[in-house]
């Protein structure tokens, strides 16, 4: 053993040497979806950890690339309409699992219709599994445009509760930049998110990891997860160093509507994998909900709304298109917000900096009180972007945290 782990080393540092890189990967950009690209995808299912920001660690369980680094959530499957997507499953984990995708017709299992599978009499997968050191290859034909789910459909109240599950993006063909099959579905690609949203019960996978038993039935998440990640690790970059496993930020960083340099909306994709309900909102303005379970609202009869809340239920994917409008038509000079100098109780002393969270100005950055550090790039604005069950915006139940975000609004003219 020890003599084939050297030889491997060994074998890796030469070819380290003497080799190109293996596979040259674009960084992923800093916030916004970040693409597996198909139509052919390795997927292994397999064990790691993920972290929270108070410092617990939880055993997962996760869809990853194979041979890549375990991830959660699984990776983002990036696909066109029409296409004919292969998904290889292979299963290191001590279990049967599968890979299931609600609405998805036409799936095969290595080459049979795939069927539900019984055990005994008891419904034991949704779809064919892949036994436990084996493989299973899925295929179907993208038909439709939309936002998916997928995730396991075998023993789902502990194993999709465990971590495996994903999303899967089908653009429209020959229209990556709408969400569906016309130009009223249409967004900027630049903006476009996904919020897939989880819960995390640490007992649950302390047993799993421990081989103990646990009752599903009495579940109590703790995390509460947007990409894999609970605030504030949410507004860290994608592919941030400290979360090697968590690679998903989900920041939503845009600009004001502009008619001439911003005309289009950004597009948020929500899915639920969890088990809760999980009323989204943003502040500043309400969202435009375009598409519900992959079928549009906005093709044919305009059957989209202007929501406060989204409310995602569990399995569920909404398309939500954002546009950030000065309701209030600030105007430095002119009409400008009015910030009163903060009183002290409202400033933070640390690290012999004075902090003060206001946030007076878009694109202006002056009138902060003197002896103020401002860690304000370009006068941006933060607004929030949460869940509104607000003991959800917590990190086992300590606020503040939890199934949380911020929009980023930069200057019209962007931030350089
Ligand atoms: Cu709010």
């Amino acid at each position: 053993m020890l003599v084939r782990k050297a030889l491997r080393a060994v074998t890796a540092a030469a070819a380290l040497v003497l080799l190109p890189a293996p596979q040259a990967h674009a960084a992923p950009p800093e916030s916004g979806v970040s693409c597996t690209t198909g139509p052919s995808f390795d997927l292994a299912a397999a064990d790691g950890a993920a972290g929270f920001p108070d410092g617990n660690t939880v055993h997962m369980w996760s869809y990853t690339v194979d041979g890549n680094a375990f991830q959660l959530p699984g990776p983002v499957l990036c696909v066109t309409e029409g296409d004919v997507v292969t998904v290889t499953l292979r299963n290191t984990l001590p279990e049967p699992v599968s890979l299931f995708v609600p609405g998805m017709t036409g799936v095969t299992a290595d080459g049979s219709p795939a069927q539900p599978q019984f055990t005994g009499g008891t419904l034991t997968s949704l779809v064919q599994a892949a036994p436990p050191g084996g493989t299973v290859t899925y295929r179907f034909t993208a038909s439709a445009p939309g936002t998916y789910l997928y995730a396991s459909g075998t023993d789902p109240a502990k194993q999709v509760q465990m971590g495996l599950y994903g999303a899967l993006i089908v653009r429209p063909a020959g229209h990556p930049d709408r969400a569906y099959g016309t130009d009223a579905s249409r967004f900027n690609p630049a903006a476009e998110y996904i919020s897939l949203l989880s819960e995390v019960d640490p007992d649950l996978h302390a047993a799993v990891e421990n081989g103990r038993p646990y009752d599903v039935t009495k579940l109590h998440p703790r995390y509460w997860l947007i990409n894999g990640r609970s605030f504030p690790d949410t507004i860290a970059p994608n592919g941030a160093g400290w979360l090697p496993s968590q690679p998903y930020g989900s920041l939503i960083h845009i600009r004001p509507k502009d008619p001439v340099t911003n005309p289009h909306p950004a597009l948020v994709r929500y899915l639920n994998a969890g088990d809760r309900i999980h009323p989204f909102h943003p502040h500043g303005n309400h969202g435009r909900v375009i598409g519900r379970d992959a079928h549009t609202l906005v093709d044919g009869a305009d059957l989209s709304a202007e929501n406060f809340l989204a409310d995602i239920g569990p399995g569920q994917t909404w398309d939500v298109t954002y546009d950030w409008t000065d309701v209030e038509k600030w105007r430095p000079g002119t009409n400008p917000i009015p910030v009163p100098l903060p009183q002290q109780q409202n400033l933070v002393y640390k690290d012999d900096a004075t902090w003060y969270g206001g946030s007076p100005y878009l694109g202006v950055t002056d009138g902060l009180p003197v002896g103020v550090t401002s860690y304000n790039e370009c006068g941006e604005y933060y607004q929030m972007w949460h869940s509104h069950a607000l003991n959800e915006a917590a990190n086992y139940e300590a606020g503040f945290g939890g199934m949380m975000t911020l929009e980023r609004v930069d200057p019209p003219g962007g931030c350089s």
